[in-house]
């Protein structure tokens, strides 16, 4: 079978009847960021399920407009830790009676991959009609940042998790280890008995990660009230991309319909330039995340700003070849991209979120560099990607010195991605 036929061969396993799961074992609910990603690929081969992911991420939609990370299926409630019982006071949130969530939210892939799934209709009414029905949840969900997420002084995302990003173990979030959090409840894994150890965060990182969120349902999820208590507050440079790009696509979407921009062009504006000021390392003459706790911005090698580019926020050519051009020196000039360049000393082929090739990243980078017109760097990094997937499957992520598939086989997002990278092709 050729690429494309694995990559729906893929989709279609992973699909169950009301959404696609990551994957069948590691990752048997729906989460946020990924049914973006995956309704991309859907958009190709059968668009009515693009709509239906999309539609039933947003029945997961809290009272107060956050669209959880994880939206958990019933008959699999022993399959995954967390389940919702580590949520609970998460339960009360939800708007439609009866669904299950987790108690943070994810980056806003699902706005971008609405406007990108109503373009690839061609009959209009179709996507005006699919579009009618989407904006108001989603214009909530970027506005629950707004409302529920900010800090006096700035305009951008205070992430809350690093479960929240998506980019769990990464350095970025190695602040994490100084607190030394131990959760109250004792806990459990499963992510360990499909998937090597070596290949996932360490205990030390979910005891963090379980122990934070006990203080988020502590604060019934609300922000002074966990500020008050967390050393985990940041501005996550991904996050904040994806959000600036989210609020064009709605405002994009509502003009199509002939509404009036959700988010006016002043506000885009104010968030541009705080994106700048908390950002940009002119030193390093680079994008780093934030720490909001220790006002500092957290200067750890990653591809996080190369990921970024997705958000069409960084505009400065310069900037960007420079920093392109670093990371691919730094990591032996092996494309695709690694999460972490191959040289920095917290760099591990194998484990996660620490040095890795993760498909969705390229394909940021690559969306990132076609908005720019760097159409020579996006095609190095597409092609490369593209054989990396032919020649060791759809996993979960790669390691960048081998190419080895590591963590969950058959991986939803790897398989959408691809079928995009393939429809993309000149
Ligand atoms: C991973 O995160 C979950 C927790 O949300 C986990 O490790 O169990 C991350 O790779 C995240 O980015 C991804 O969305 C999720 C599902 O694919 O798995």
């Amino acid at each position: 079978m050729d690429l494309a036929d694995r990559a729906e061969a893929v989709l279609f396993a992973n699909h169950t009847g009301r959404w696609t799961r990551p994957s069948a074992k590691q990752y048997p609910h729906q989460w946020n960021w990924d049914s973006g990603f995956i309704s991309i690929g859907w958009s190709l081969i059968d668009w009515s399920r693009a709509e239906l992911e999309i539609q039933s991420m947003l029945e997961a939609q809290w009272v107060e407009g956050m669209l959880p990370s994880v939206h958990f299926d019933r008959q699999h409630l022993h399959d995954y830790f967390p389940g919702p019982d580590r949520w609970p006071r998460a339960q009360q949130h939800v708007r439609r009676p009866g669904e299950l969530t987790s108690g943070i939210s994810n980056p806003p892939m699902l706005p971008i991959a609405a406007r990108l799934v109503g373009d690839r209709n061609r009959d209009a009414q179709e996507r005006r009609a699919f579009w009618q029905r989407v904006l108001a949840p989603l214009v909530e969900s970027l506005r629950y940042f707004r409302t529920d997420r900010r800090l006096p002084g700035s305009p951008l995302v205070t992430v809350v998790h690093p479960w929240e990003t998506g980019w769990d173990n990464s350095p970025r979030w190695d602040l994490l280890h100084a607190a030394g959090l131990r959760p109250k409840r004792p806990y459990e894994r499963l992510d360990t008995r499909a998937v090597p150890p070596a290949q996932r965060p360490s205990s030390r990182d979910y005891d963090g990660y379980v122990a934070l969120a006990e203080i988020l349902d502590d604060a019934d999820y609300r922000l002074p009230a966990y500020r008050a208590r967390t050393p985990f507050l940041v501005h996550d440079v991904v996050f904040d991309a994806l959000t600036y790009r989210a609020m064009g696509e709605l405002d994009h979407i509502a003009a199509d319909l002939g509404l009036p921009a959700p988010f006016p062009a002043a506000e885009l504006t104010e968030f541009q330039w705080a994106f700048e000021e908390y950002h940009w390392n002119e030193r390093h003459r680079t994008y780093y995340d934030y720490d909001c706790v220790g006002k500092k911005q957290i200067e750890t090698p990653s591809a996080a700003a190369l990921a970024a580019l997705g958000g069409h926020l960084v505009e400065d050519l310069e900037r960007v070849t420079g920093i392109l051009e670093e990371h691919v020196r730094r990591s032996g000039h092996a494309l695709p991209i690694p999460t972490v360049p191959s040289d920095a000393p917290t760099f591990d082929p194998v484990l996660y979120w620490r040095g890795p090739v993760w498909v969705n990243v390229n394909w940021l980078a690559v969306d990132g560099l076609l908005h720019l017109g760097l159409e020579g760097a996006a095609e190095a990094i597409r092609e490369q990607t593209l054989d990396r997937l032919d020649a060791a499957g759809l996993a979960e992520y790669f390691n960048p010195l081998t190419g080895a598939a590591c963590g969950a086989p058959e991986f939803s997002w790897s398989a959408a991605l691809a079928l995009d990278f393939l429809a993309n092709r000149p």
